[in-house]
């Protein structure tokens, strides 16, 4: 993979990528531009997050019982803002957010997707400076057009996701994004203010040498992950290990890496929490669609993620992403 020298914006790519489909309304395009927009937002804040009393907690739970930080509704609501406002969305549903948001008015009524984000993931490593994330998951409706959108259109399966993609706010703030044709990376340059092309048509590499995982949970985990991680640690005739162990505790950033250098991410459940700790609507299924159409795989340690069928918003589930022959050296670990 290059790096591209000739200048291209999102919103730029976005039109010519649109451009190759007469029928295109555009509408995909104008959601992604507002995904960039509130990413920009939420770049000067989390920069400037040091600075300003913008950091601690706000003083509140969210729906899964922790402790939400200042930054964390600082984008909710701006990513929440821009959708609204919009004219390419019909209703969000937000990790930070007890149930979805439908934007029941004229305009969003009549737009054909729905979008799923969690605003700033990693959020515990806000206050040492550590790299973190926007995650998002874009579906077409299934309810009516000119009505207001409904949960079937939030409760898809992640194979009928249309577009997932993440923001890193790190070293420097990225805006990767996935549709079927490919996964393409945006480097925000900061003198134009404007993401821009830098990361074309993303491979993931079918093997490389990074396992990332909690290890404090080891001896919460089952057989299988247990082997598997012991594995990784050995040198064996095929693997060429023994492998490197990264772990950011920020899935944004972990997942990123991998996906650029190659390797596999676990998140996979514990004897307290069976189903883990990542919900499969905001952080599962958006990076299992970027990943597979990377030439990666995902799945849950049974089942692929894509093929899940989600039964209520914030469900969790075990996670296991990354290089195609790293996930298949981990199915066959009995
Ligand atoms: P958050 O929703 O509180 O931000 O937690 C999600 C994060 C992921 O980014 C990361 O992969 C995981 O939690 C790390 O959890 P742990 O500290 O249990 O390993």
């Amino acid at each position: 993979m290059g790096i591209n020298r000739k200048i291209q914006t999102l919103d730029e790519f976005t039109i010519q990528q649109m451009r190759d489909f007469p029928n295109a309304t555009g509408e995909l395009s104008g959601l992604l531009r507002d995904i960039g927009l509130a990413a920009k937002r939420v770049h000067v804040e989390v920069n400037k997050a040091g600075l300003v009393d913008i950091l601690g907690d706000a003083g509140t739970m969210n729906v899964q019982g922790e402790e939400v930080k200042k930054l964390d509704v600082f984008a909710n609501n701006q990513f929440m803002g821009v959708l609204q406002h919009g004219i390419s969305c019909a209703g969000i549903g937000s990790e930070e957010l007890d149930d979805i948001v439908v934007f029941d008015d004229e305009i969003s009524n009549q737009s054909k997707y729905v979008c799923l984000f969690d605003p700033l993931d990693g959020s515990s490593n806000i206050d040492v400076n550590v790299s973190i994330g926007t995650i998002f998951s874009v579906f077409r409706r299934v309810s009516e057009l000119g009505k207001p959108a409904t949960k079937e259109d939030f409760l898809q399966k992640g194979i009928n996701q249309v577009a997932a993609g993440y923001v890193i706010y790190g070293s420097s703030t990225m805006l990767v994004y996935a549709t079927r044709r490919g996964v393409n990376g945006f480097t925000l340059d900061q003198s134009i203010g404007e993401f821009t092309l830098s990361h074309p048509d993303i491979k993931c590499p079918h093997k490389g040498k990074i396992y990332s995982i909690n290890h404090g949970n080891f001896f919460q985990y089952n057989e299988q992950v247990q082997r598997y991680v012991d594995s990784c640690q050995k040198k064996n005739k095929d693997n060429g290990g023994p492998y490197t162990q990264r772990y950011i505790g920020s899935m944004v950033a972990d997942v990123h890496r991998n996906l650029i250098k190659g390797g596999i991410f676990m998140y996979p459940g514990t004897k307290d929490k069976p189903n883990g700790k990542l919900r499969l609507l905001y952080e599962c299924n958006p990076f299992a669609f970027i990943v597979e159409v990377a030439g990666g795989l995902a799945t849950d340690g049974k089942q692929r993620i894509l093929e899940i069928q989600p039964t209520e918003i914030h469900q969790r589930v075990p996670f296991f992403v990354g290089s195609k022959l790293m996930m298949e050296e981990f199915e066959n670990t009995k």
